[in-house]
């Protein structure tokens, strides 16, 4: 599992992929799909606010190929690295919000980190 051609995308996608599971439960949450949970809320926001600062590393030159990265990223990865910073902050913001526990500001700010997770794949992923 950690010893294919291409490990540093097998990385970030690992991490891409556990992001996904811990935001899935809050943004079913903030469309009404799943009752709210504070505790749920809480936990995942911390988790997000951690994973959200692992996969960059893993984006190292050289390592589209076999991915779904876009060669892109390389060439404006000054962008690129804006678009990460953007969705560090949004989960940091997130996980402080959880601990204010207001639920109509903690609801509006899972739909900030949507927008973060989905401005850089519009750009980035294939
Ligand atoms: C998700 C997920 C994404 C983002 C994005 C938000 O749950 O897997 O990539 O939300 O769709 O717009």
């Amino acid at each position: 599992c950690s010893s294919g051609p291409n490990e540093a995308a097998e990385y970030r996608h690992s991490i891409f992929h556990v992001i996904a599971w811990h935001f899935g439960p809050l943004g079913a949450m903030a469309k009404g799909e799943q009752p709210f949970d504070q505790a749920v809320f809480e936990r995942k926001a911390g988790i997000l606010e951690n994973l959200a600062q692992l996969p960059w590393e893993g984006f190292q030159e050289g390592t589209a190929d076999g991915s779904d990265a876009k060669p892109e990223i390389w060439e404006n990865k000054a962008d690129f690295d804006a678009k990460a910073d953007d969705l560090m902050r949004e989960t940091a913001e997130l996980s402080r919000l959880s601990r204010e526990g207001d639920q109509q500001a903690m609801l509006a700010q899972v739909g900030q980190v949507g927008q973060a997770c989905k401005a850089c794949h519009q750009e980035y992923r294939k």
